[in-house]
C-alpha cells in the first residue's frame, strides 16, 4: 500500500496552525531545540517482521485481517509505518520464517521504501517441518552433540542469510533451559551453550556484532539458560568484543531496576541493544509506553547519560528495536503507538538538566534530583516529535492519518480477512 506526499501533505496542512503554536511555546523553552530535532530526525527504530501480524496467546489469537501473507508484504508494512512517521527506517527478519526467495528483489523492495535490514533473528525455540533433531529440550545447552550442531548450523546460516540482505548484527534468543528441579545440570548447559556461542560467533564477519537476549522464564518454568543480564554478560565477555547483552525489557522479573542494569552495561561497553515493548505481569508485549512511560523515561535517562558519557552516536551504535505483539490491537497501530513513545521518552531524556542533576547529586539534595528529572518527564514534548518529523516528510499524526485514509480496511480489501503473518 502506497501512501502519497500529497496526503501527507494534505493532512500537515489541516493540522498546521495547532500544531505551530504548541511546537513554537515548547521551542521557546528549551535552548538546543534545533539540536533535539536533528537527533529525533536521525533515530531510527527497527520493526519486527513477526509484529506486523496479531499475536496470540496459549489460549487463542484473533486474527485482525488484511494481515502481511509474505516477507514483500511484511517489507510493505515497515514501509507504510515508516512513510508516516520516518522512524521506521529498518525491518528485523526472523528465519525461517522470513527467507527471501528472491534478494536482488527483496532488497530492491526495501531501498524502494527506504528500509535497512537490521538484526536477524535465529530461531532454536520451535521445530520446523523438516527439521531432523527436535529442540524439545533445548538447542545449544543440548546434552546430544549432534542436536548442539543443527542450531549452530542454524545460526550460521541466519548470518548468511543477514550478509546478502546487508545486515550486520545477530540476535541470538534461547529457549533453554529446564521446567523442573534436577532436570539440568546448569554448569553443563552454560558450558554447553558457551561453546555453542562460540563456534557462531567465529562465523560472524568482522563489523557484525552478536546480540545475546535474556529472559527471566518462559517457555521454561524453572531455570533459562541465558535467564538474566548476569548470564548474557558472562557470555558476551567470554566471547569477545563482537559480542553484546541486548536489553528486551519485558524479560525481567517483577520490578527489577532496568535503568540501573543499562546503566551499568553501558558501562562496560557491553549493551548491544534494545527490544522495546511494555508490560504490567511478565513478558506481556504490550505497547511501548503503554503501562509504565515513566520507567521508559528513566531508561533513555540512563542511555542518553552513558551514550554521552563514551561519545556515542545515539542514532548508531546500538541496537534500537521492537518486540511486541499482541492480540486486541491493529499491528500498524500499535506499533505507530509504540514508536511514538519510544520518541517521547528519548526527547524527555535530552531535556534533562545534565549539569544540574550532577550538581544536586554532590550536594545529595534528593528532592532536587527528582524535581530535575521530572521537569523533563512532565514536559509534553509531543509536538517537538512532530515537528521533526513533518521536517522529515512524515506526518504530524500518523495514527491518526493512518485512520482516516482507512488503511486497515484497503489492506483487507487486498489481502483478505483471514490472512495469517507468520510468527508466533
Ligand atoms: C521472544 C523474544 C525474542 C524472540 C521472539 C520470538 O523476546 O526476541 O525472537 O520472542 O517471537 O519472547
Ligand atoms: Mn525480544
Ligand atoms: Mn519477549
Amino acid at each position: 500500500m502506497q501512501l502519497t506526499k500529497t496526503e501527507i501533505d494534505e493532512h500537515n496542512k489541516s493540522l498546521l496552525v495547532k500544531h505551530e503554536h504548541s511546537f513554537r511555546f515548547v521551542a521557546s523553552q528549551i535552548p538546543d531545540c534545533e539540536k533535539i530535532i536533528r537527533l529525533l530526525q536521525e533515530f531510527q527504530i527497527a520493526i519486527p517482521s513477526w509484529a506486523l501480524g496479531t499475536g496470540g496467546t496459549r489460549f487463542g489469537r484473533f486474527a485482525g485481517g488484511g494481515e502481511p501473507r509474505s516477507l514483500e508484504e511484511k517489507i510493505e508494512d515497515v514501509g507504510l509505518l515508516n512513510t508516516l512517521n520516518r522512524a521506521s527506517g529498518a525491518i528485523s527478519l526472523h528465519i525461517p520464517w522470513d527467507i527471501p526467495k528472491d534478494y536482488a528483489a527483496i532488497m530492491q523492495l526495501a531501498a524502494h521504501y527506504g528500509l535497512r535490514f537490521d538484526a536477524v533473528n535465529s530461531n532454536t525455540f520451535q521445530d520446523q517441518p523438516d527439521q531432523v533433531y527436535s529442540y524439545k529440550f533445548g538447542s545449544l545447552q543440548h546434552i546430544d552433540k549432534i542436536i548442539r550442531k543443527q542450531a549452530i548450523e542454524h545460526n550460521i546460516g541466519v548470518i548468511e542469510q543477514g550478509v546478502k540482505l546487508g545486515s550486520d548484527s545477530l540476535t541470538v534468543w534461547l529457549a533453554d533451559g529446564s521446567c523442573f528441579p534436577g532436570q539440568l545440570n546448569f554448569r553443563r548447559a552454560f558450558e554447553n551453550t558457551l561453546d555453542g556461542l562460540r563456534e557462531i560467533y567465529t562465523a560472524l564477519p568482522s563489523h557484525w556484532k552478536m546480540y545475546i537476549e535474556y529472559k527471566a522464564f518462559e517457555p521454561n518454568f524453572y531455570s533459562m539458560s541465558v535467564g538474566d543480564w548476569g548470564q548474557s554478560y558472562l557470555y558476551a565477555s567470554k566471547l569477545g568484543p563482537k559480542a553484546y547483552t541486548l536489553v528486551d525489557l519485558g524479560h525481567h522479573l517483577p520490578h527489577a531496576n532496568i535503568e540501573q542494569i543499562v546503566s551499568l552495561l553501558l558501562m562496560e561497553g557491553k549493551l548491544g541493544g534494545f527490544h522495546f515493548n511494555d508490560s504490567k505481569y511478565g513478558d506481556d508485549d504490550l505497547t511501548v509506553g503503554s503501562i509504565n512511560p515513566y520507567q521508559l523515561f528513566l531508561i533513555f535517562n540512563e542511555l542518553v547519560e552513558g551514550m554521552d558519557t563514551r561519545g556515542m552516536n545515539h542514532a548508531k551504535d546500538l541496537g534500537w528495536m521492537i518486540d511486541a505483539s499482541h492480540n486486541v490491537k491493529d499491528p500498524l497501530e500499535d506499533l505507530l503507538q509504540s514508536v511514538e513513545a519510544i520518541l517521547i521518552a528519548y526527547t524527555q531524556a535530552l531535556l534533562v538538566d545534565r549539569n544540574a542533576l550532577v550538581a544536586a547529586q554532590n550536594e545529595t539534595d534528593v528532592s532536587k534530583c527528582q524535581e530535575i528529572l521530572q521537569q523533563a518527564y512532565r514536559t509534553d514534548v509531543r509536538s517537538l516529535v512532530a515537528e521533526a518529523r513533518c521536517r522529515s516528510g512524515g506526518a504530524l499524526q500518523p495514527l491518526a492519518l493512518f485512520r482516516k485514509l482507512n488503511m486497515r480496511k484497503s489492506l483487507i480489501t487486498k489481502r483478505g480477512l483471514k490472512t495469517t503473518a507468520t510468527g508466533l
